[in-house]
């Protein structure tokens, strides 16, 4: 597929994907995500590659989904016609993906980091649900994750009021997983995505498969499951691998078995 609204690189065992609308600040239009979710599942299917980065521009990860394109919906055009409907694709990628985030990071854009597995935020990132200043609330799971990343206090305050939150305040709340100087940020999130890529692809897609349960089941269904999943780590070569190599001081040379 030839991109026009993003990039898609590799770097080494890592896919890289750079949201491209800079006219827009990476506003996330039906193609883009239709190309998004093309990107994905080509890394999906990819055996080489273990972790993918989704990042932006210096001046925006995306600025929400592209009001230009909503704005003349109706509601039996948009109920008929599947509107916005690739949008929950990121979610159900079962290796990891990095949002990668700089400058603006709202409405669909943040709701899009969200559906990523770690944010690594530069100190310039800026992050809303501004929807409520449109006329509508979010829609691409922003009112379900939010108040379950940061709270519901700090959610309804910035659901209700479409207010910025800078990256410290995100960070000290629990949205983001590291802040990071500016020209430092997507080596940072590389790197953390080089890191996981050499690990065991079945055991690292295991534990995120197992930190996602967290947020849907009670905590005893959540720590069942943890054990399952546990003990069939043990039935892979890459348990015996790491743990011989820890054992003979040596770096574990994991197969994906
Ligand atoms: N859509 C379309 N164009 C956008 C845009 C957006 N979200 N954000 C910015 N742009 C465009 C601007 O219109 C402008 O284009 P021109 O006028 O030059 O043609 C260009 O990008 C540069 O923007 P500005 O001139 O406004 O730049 P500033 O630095 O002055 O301001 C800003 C930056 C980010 C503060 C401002 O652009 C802004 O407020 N943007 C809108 C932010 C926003 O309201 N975002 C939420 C959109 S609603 C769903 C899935 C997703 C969604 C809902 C449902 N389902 C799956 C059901 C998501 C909804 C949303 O995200």
């Amino acid at each position: 597929m030839a991109y026009q609204n993003i990039i898609v690189e590799t770097r080494s065992k890592v896919g890289l994907v750079t949201l491209n609308r800079p006219q827009a600040l990476n506003a996330l239009n039906e193609a883009l995500i239709a190309e998004l979710n093309e990107a994905l599942s080509g890394f999906e299917s990819n055996p080489e590659i273990g972790c993918t980065v989704i990042t932006g521009s210096e001046k925006a990860f995306a600025a929400g989904a592209d009001v230009k394109e909503m704005a003349e919906k109706t509601y039996v055009e948009s109920y008929l016609g599947k509107f916005l409907d690739g949008w929950t694709r990121i979610a159900e990628t079962r290796k990891p993906v990095i949002a990668a985030v700089s400058g603006f990071c709202l409405g669909g854009g943040l709701e899009l980091a969200m559906m990523c597995d770690i944010i690594i935020a530069s100190e310039t990132s800026r992050f809303a649900l501004p929807e409520i200043t449109l006329g509508i609330m979010p829609g691409a799971g922003g009112t379900q994750r939010l108040p379950r990343f940061i709270g519901k206090a700090k959610a309804m305050d910035l659901i209700l009021t479409g207010r910025m939150m800078d990256a410290s305040e995100a960070e000290r709340c629990g949205l983001v997983a590291r802040v990071v100087a500016p020209d430092k940020m997507l080596d940072a999130a590389l790197a953390a995505a080089a890191k996981i890529a050499s690990y065991s692809q079945p055991i690292v897609m295991m534990a995120k498969e197992t930190v996602n349960r967290a947020q849907e089941t009670p905590l005893s269904e959540g720590a069942r499951f943890e054990r399952r999943v546990f003990l069939s780590m043990f039935a892979t070569e890459d348990q015996k691998e790491g743990m011989q190599a820890f054992i003979e001081k040596r770096k574990p040379a994991f197969r994906n078995r």
